[in-house]
Formats: C-alpha cells, structure tokens, sequence
C-alpha cells in the first residue's frame, strides 16, 4: 500500500465518519457519537494492518475484527462498505430498515464481514477471547515449525461500557493468564457513556487493571495522531505472549459542535443542522450526504486487491502444505468445513441394564471420552466443576499457554465468560465446543445462550445436577423454573435423557445438530438403566419423544416424562397395566427434537384423541400444556425445592411411581366424566 500523506489521512477517515453520521440521520436512528471518535482507528486497521479479502470474508487465516461496542455498528458498515464487503452503499442508506444488511447492531451471519453478534456490552470482547483461543488450539494441532496455516490476529474496539460489565473482567483475565497474545483490542476512552461522564459510575485505573490480568498495554493520547495508532499496532504485534489493550484517547461526536465530548452524541442523531456545522467544522462539504471521494474510492480499491493477493498468498501455502503434510491439509480442510465423518459414532458407549444405576452425568462423561479420538475440534471445560460435570476429557489433559493442543479447558469460576467465549469459538469454526456448570447456574450463562441462539451457532451445554434430586446442596442449588427457561430461548435445542444410553445419543444429537446451541441436561444422582431389550431403543432420543412402553390398542392414559422421572413414569406406567389400564409411556427428552419431526410421527406419539395424559417433570410445569391438553395434568415443582437426602426430596415433593400413578388415575377419572 502507498504511504499516503496526513492529509489523506484525514479524508479518508472523514469519509468513514460521516458515512456514519449520514446513515444515522437517514434511519433518524442510532449511534453516530462511536463512529465519530473511532473511525481513525477502523481506517488504520482495515487499510494499513488487517490481512483480510473483502472478496472473500470467509477466508480461514484472515484478521478477525470485533466491533464490541457494538452501538457504533455504522462504523463496521462503513468500513465494510469501503473496503469493498457485500455491503452496498444501498445497504449504507437503509440502516435499521425492515429486511436491510445493516440492523442496528451487527448480527453474525447476516451481514459479510460482520464476525460476530454485539450490542449487549461486554460480549464482543469476551467472544474475541474465544476466537483466539480457537485460533492457538487449532494452530496449535496444524500448524508446523516450517508452515503456519493458522496465523493470524483478533482486533476489536472496547467501550467504557464493555469494561465495566463483569463479562469482560472474566474474559480479560482468562485471555490473560492463557496468554492469548493475538487479541489486540482497542479501548474507545472517550470518557462518555449514556448517563454522562463515567466518572459518574466508574473510576478504576484501567490500564493498571489490565496490567494485573497480564496484558500488554499501551496509551495512546492522540487518536487523530495515525501515526501513533500505527506504532502501537506494531508493537501489540510483537508481543506474542500478552493480548493486547491500546488505550486510546477519543472524542464522542469529534467534530461536532454542539455534541462532541457529550452524551448527547451517543445514541441520537446529530440533527440535519448539526450534521452541517459538523461537515463544515472537519472541512467537509455540507451539501453531500454518503460522499465517497474519488481518491477515497480509489484507495479502498487498492485495499481490496491487496487482500486478494494476502489470500492468494495463502492459497500458496496451504498447497505447499497440502504437498508437505497431505493427511494434515485434508483433516483441517474437513474440520474447518465442520464435517465430522462417521467414525465417532461406532464409538457411542452402550451401557447394559446390569442392575447398577448411573448417573446421566456419569454415563456423559463415559460418551465425551470415547468419541473424543474421532472428534478433532471437539475440546469443552467448565467453569471449575470438571469433576462434578464429569466433563473432564482424561487423555487429552488441560489446555494452557503451554498445551493449545489439550481439550480440557478450565474457565475457572466463570460461567458467563464461558459462555461467550464459547460462542467465540463455534463462531470461528474447525472446533465443536462445550461448557458445562451446574444447571442452576445457566442463570449466569444466559445472556450468552441467547446470543448463540440469535448468530445461529452451536455451543454445547452440559448442565448436571438437573433438578431437585441433586439433594443436600438445597434450594440454592436445585434449578427449578430453568427448563421452562432454558426452552423459552428461541432456536435452544434442550435434551434431557432418561438414562444412560440416552444421554449417549443425546451426545449424537448435539453434534450432529448445527446452527443452534444445544444444552444437555443431566443428572447427578444415579438412575436405573433402562432395559432396551424389554423397551424402546434409546436412540429414539434422537427424535426428542418415543414410545418407550405401550400396551395394545389406542392408550387410556400417556404418560409422558423427561430425564430422571422417565424411570418412575415407566413404573407407574407398568402398575397401570397391571390394573388393566392401557397405559402409554413416552420417554420426551426434547421438546425441539421433537418439534422438527413430521407431523404424522407427532401424531402416532400423541394422538389427538387421547386427552388423559400427564407429564412428570422435576420442574415447574410451564409450557407442559401444549402436549397435555387442557385435560391432562402435570406433575412439577412450583415452588423452591429443599436441602435434604435425595429419596427425602423427590418424596415429599411427589416425585415417586406411587404419585405418578395416583395423580394418573385422578387424569383417568376426570376424563371418564
Ligand atoms: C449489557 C448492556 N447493557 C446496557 C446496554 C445499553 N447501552 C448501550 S451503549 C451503553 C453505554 C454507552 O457508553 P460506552 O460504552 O462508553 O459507549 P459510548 O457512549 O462511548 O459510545 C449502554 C448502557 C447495552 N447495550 N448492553
């Protein structure tokens, strides 16, 4: 790229800035005050550093870049736009509109070049982490001393706000201590957030508190000095074993008259009047709106044909290590495409109803362990309850800055930087991640979930100690209304297996499932294994509900059940046969399996004309009514739960064949009437 002058500096920076400012006024909606104060530092990137091709914005070793104040989205579109991404300056003047490319915050998969979903602080940053984590695990497993095929960095912009959310503290400090040393983030310091003044609410020394999470950092005073953002860049680059954070001093609204330095640049646009004085006060002329100048144009053209040639480049050397390490290319060619072959499935553990009970969780672990070999990409942890998760993959040890190599990740006690970081990895490719906790803490994981949900990717969730029946730990621990939680995000598929074999297949199904997340839902407490030679095979998990036991003819009464009350459903079940009641039993691990079947399965499973039916769930029973009519029941748990021995628990809470059966036959008696 020519050197080019300050004074090109300053057009081509005013460009992207008031690209901004004109599609916030056109929408009459948005964030023009971000972009404003940030654009020198996006020219700087996406012009002089990033390796990246507009051309092609899923090219495996480009830059990535994270808008994590993700307000300022304008700023992404405007750069995207220059550069020459698919995203037109159509695209530019229908910003926040029905159907656009360009919604108010950047949605991964929507718009190209946008790499992941922000808006809600502090999960751009924390998605970075675990982008670059992905980055030195598969490095780590592809690269060679002599070619590096995965070699790249992850920029981004921080706000104030980003910084003040207890998810970046989380991230920041795991990135640090894994010494993630590609994130190289920039600090948008202007000293404003929506109330006002941060000082108002927030008065750390943030470089020294990055410092202590073992980042490099740096202060740059001057954002409009490119130089200094240059010199800065360079150095954040060299430092290999440190991420990054570049301090940089900005202007909310620079430029603007009336609004710069205030919140009253943040989230509203400038005005069509202040828009003028702004293009007048930065020597821009008053009366164009979207105005690309020519040598603007020209210069962004250069930019988009050198990314071309860094792919090109690359392409060059992938082939000299396709020729070199030929088993190599063509395994990270199928992870990175997100194809797992076959093979693992041959390894899904089958467990024999040998008389001995166990744990959903346990039997999880036993799956974990032995698909693991057949799984490259696939690496999880939890936040530091590997043991209680049993989710720790025991031949392939504990990922640190040492080992990328290793599967087992420890979070620490972090669930929701887990959670983000998780989304991070699945949406940079090439691994299947999970994360597990308790299930009463997917509370902390959640504002993560549901933006996996919303980007369309799929982490995977193992959530233990599902329900009451983890026992002694009490009401503090036992998830209550996190069922009916976790299945009200939309797209969230939620497997709740019966037994052991089904929590096998429910593995099957989370990574067989794409473009969602999926969330395991297991048991601490050990559970009988159910006998598939007298019932239904357990890989009928993978259609979410099945008949485990029926009897001859239309059933009197269904009896449907998930998880732990699956084996209790089935017991009042065969005593209801033995009165002589025609008693279907249906194991229902999920719902949203179930939901994706054909209509004419749904109905040989429930079929409309049988109304007696009851669910047994260890939870409130929210949601339960549109596969029990209105003449059914279900037996739940509307209330908190209690700290005593697990019998004691389930007992007094209902959950025993006995209470299955007398609530059943009272299903039974209102239906006759
Ligand atoms: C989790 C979350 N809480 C609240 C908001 C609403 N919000 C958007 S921007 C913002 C703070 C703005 O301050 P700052 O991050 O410094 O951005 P700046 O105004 O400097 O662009 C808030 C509270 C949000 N987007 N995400």
């Amino acid at each position: 790229m020519p050197i080019k002058t300050k004074k090109f500096d300053d057009i081509a920076i005013n460009t992207i800035r008031f690209l901004a400012v004109d599609g916030v006024q056109k929408a009459n909606s948005g964030h023009p005050g971000m972009p404003m104060g940030c654009a020198q530092i996006a020219y700087t990137l996406y012009s002089k550093f990033m390796k990246h091709n507009p051309a092609n914005p899923h090219w495996l070793n480009r830059d990535r870049f994270v808008l994590s104040a993700g307000h300022g989205s304008m700023l992404l579109y405007s750069i995207l736009h220059l550069c020459g991404y698919g995203v037109s300056m159509d695209d530019l003047k229908n910003f926040r509109q029905w159907n656009s490319k360009t919604p108010g915050h950047p949605e991964f998969g929507l718009t190209p070049g946008v790499e992941t979903t922000t808006g809600p602080l502090g999960q751009g940053i924390s998605n970075a982490v675990g982008m670059a984590l992905a980055e030195a695990h598969l490095g780590a497993i592809f690269n060679k001393n002599d070619i590096k095929i995965l070699d790249h960095f992850i920029y981004g912009i921080c706000s104030d706000g980003d910084l003040m959310e207890g998810i970046s503290h989380e991230t920041a400090s795991i990135a640090g201590h894994l010494k993630l040393g590609k994130i190289i983030f920039f600090y948008d310091n202007n000293h404003i957030s929506i109330d006002g003044s941060t000082s108002l609410a927030f008065s750390e020394d943030i470089p020294k508190r990055f410092e202590a999470y073992d980042w490099h950092v740096q202060h740059v005073k001057d954002v409009n000095n490119v130089d200094d953002l240059q010199k800065a860049i360079e150095a954040a680059q060299k430092v290999t074993d440190k991420p990054s954070l570049i301090v940089t001093d900005t202007h909310i609204g620079y430029g603007s008259p009336h609004k710069q330095d205030t919140a009253g640049a943040h989230g509203s646009p400038l005005g069509e009047e202040e828009v003028k004085l702004t293009k007048k006060n930065l020597n821009w002329s008053e009366d164009k709106t979207f105005y690309i100048p020519d040598e603007v144009a020209s210069f962004y053209k250069e930019v988009k044909a050198d990314g071309k040639k860094a792919e090109e480049e690359w392409n060059e050397l992938f082939e000299k290590y396709k020729a070199k390490y030929p088993d190599d290319a063509e395994l990270f060619t199928r992870v990175m495409n997100g194809e797992t072959g076959d093979e693992w499935k041959n390894h899904l553990p089958v467990f024999e109803d040998d008389g001995k009970p166990v744990a959903t969780r346990t039997s999880s672990g036993k799956t974990i362990n032995s698909i693991a070999p057949y799984l490259t990409g696939f690496l999880g942890g939890s936040a530091d309850l590997h043991p209680s998760t049993d989710t720790f993959m025991n031949d392939y040890g504990s990922l640190s800055a040492d080992h990328y190599e290793n599967r087992s990740i420890h979070y620490g006690v972090r669930e929701h930087g887990m959670a983000s970081i998780l989304n991070g990895m699945a949406m940079y490719g090439g691994v299947i991640p999970f994360g597990a906790t308790f299930f009463v803490f997917s509370d902390y994981l959640r504002p993560a979930i549901r933006l996996a949900s919303l980007s369309g990717v799929r982490p995977i969730y193992v959530f233990t100690h599902d329900s009451i029946g983890l026992g002694e730990d009490g009401p503090t621990h036992q998830p209550i209304e996190h069922l009916a939680a976790i299945r009200a995000i939309p797209g969230v598929v939620v497997i709740r297996p019966a037994d052991a074999n089904e929590s096998a297949y429910a593995w099957q199904a989370a990574i067989e499932h794409k473009g969602s997340p999926v969330a395991l839902i297991l048991t601490r407490q050990k559970l009988p294994v159910i006998d598939q030679n007298k019932y239904a095979s357990a890989k009928n998990l993978l259609k979410g509900a099945y008949i485990l036991k029926d009897s001859e003819g239309t059933p009197d009464i269904i009896l449907m059940a998930t998880g732990s009350e699956v084996s209790i459903a089935l017991e009042a079940g065969e005593k209801l046969n033995s009165d002589g009641i025609k008693a279907r039993v249906v194991s229902f691990p999920s719902w949203e399996l179930f939901e994706m079947q054909p209509e004419d399965y749904k109905e040989t499973i429930f079929p409309k004309s049988v109304r007696a039916r009851l669910s047994v769930e260890a939870g409130v029973s929210q949601g339960w009514t549109k596969y029990i009519t209105e003449d059914g029941d279900s037996l739940g748990i509307e209330h908190f739960g209690a700290s005593a021995p697990l019998k004691d628990v389930m007992k007094g809470y209902g959950f025993t064949a006995e209470n299955v059966y007398d609530t059943a036959s009272k299903v039974l008696a209102k239906n006759k009437k």
